[in-house]
């Protein structure tokens, strides 16, 4: 998943080259020659790359009468382009369904969860998560709370969640710091009273505040 963008950056910017390698054609400020992509939407739909044009806003001097890139790709670039993302978006697709099928990630939204198995304690969990480039899995809605429900039955062992008790104010937060606005607290829980400062997901999806140094499922989020 991770490679997927840097393939449609390296897609683009060997297509690009033969752009960039003409005369007067500045590269975008900021980067090495490659336009932004405003956000996944840009790859959403579209058979022209608009967000290219886009990235163009902020060149200055006179309007070039010339179809020069970064105003506007040649046609036949564009073409290029887009068939280059459709065969992505078909080879991403299929690799998807692989891992689903292998029950290696499960979708939920935007999100891909998964596990690697690995029973540790909450440090340990959120730094395998943040090697692969992910983090703790974080229940935002029930929906969400359901996937990773299907992770912690599937090894029945229940899961740190991406939740901790703030210091100071004994409220649980994300652990970029702000309050949960979602919770699934078992019956009676949190109870911890600041001694319980990490949160375990049981195989029931219910939560319940728990010491940190436990071996926990670890589950990630991506
Ligand atoms: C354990 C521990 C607590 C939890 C209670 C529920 C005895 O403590 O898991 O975190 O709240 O069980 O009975
Ligand atoms: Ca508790």
């Amino acid at each position: 998943m991770v490679s997927y963008s840097s393939y449609v950056l390296i897609a683009a910017a060997a297509l690009l080259a033969t752009c960039y390698a003409l005369p007067k054609y500045p590269a975008i400020p900021g980067l090495p020659g490659i336009p932004r992509l405003s956000g996944r939407d840009d790859l959403k739909g579209q058979t022209r790359l608009s967000g290219f044009r886009e990235a163009s806003g902020s060149l200055v001097g006179p309007p070039r009468k010339q179809l020069t890139c970064p105003q506007g790709l040649p046609n036949s670039l564009n073409t290029e382009l887009h068939k280059v993302l459709v065969n992505l978006k078909h080879r991403l697709s299929r690799l998807k369904g692989v891992l689903v099928l292998k029950e290696k990630i499960r979708e939920v939204g935007e999100k891909i969860l998964a596990s690697n198995g690995e029973k540790v304690d909450f440090a340990s969990a959120l730094a395998s998560c943040e090697n692969a480039r992910g983090t703790l899995a974080t229940p935002m809605n029930e929906e969400e709370n359901k996937a990773i429900m299907g992770i912690v039955k599937k090894y029945n062992r229940y899961a740190y969640l991406g939740i901790r008790e703030g210091e100071d104010s004994g409220q649980f937060k994300y652990l970029n710091g702000t309050p949960v606005n979602y919770t699934k607290w078992h019956q009676n829980e949190p109870n911890g009273k600041r001694t319980e400062k990490c949160v375990e997901m049981y195989t029931d999806g219910n939560w319940n505040d728990k010491k940190c140094n436990l071996s926990r499922l670890t589950v990630c989020e991506f």
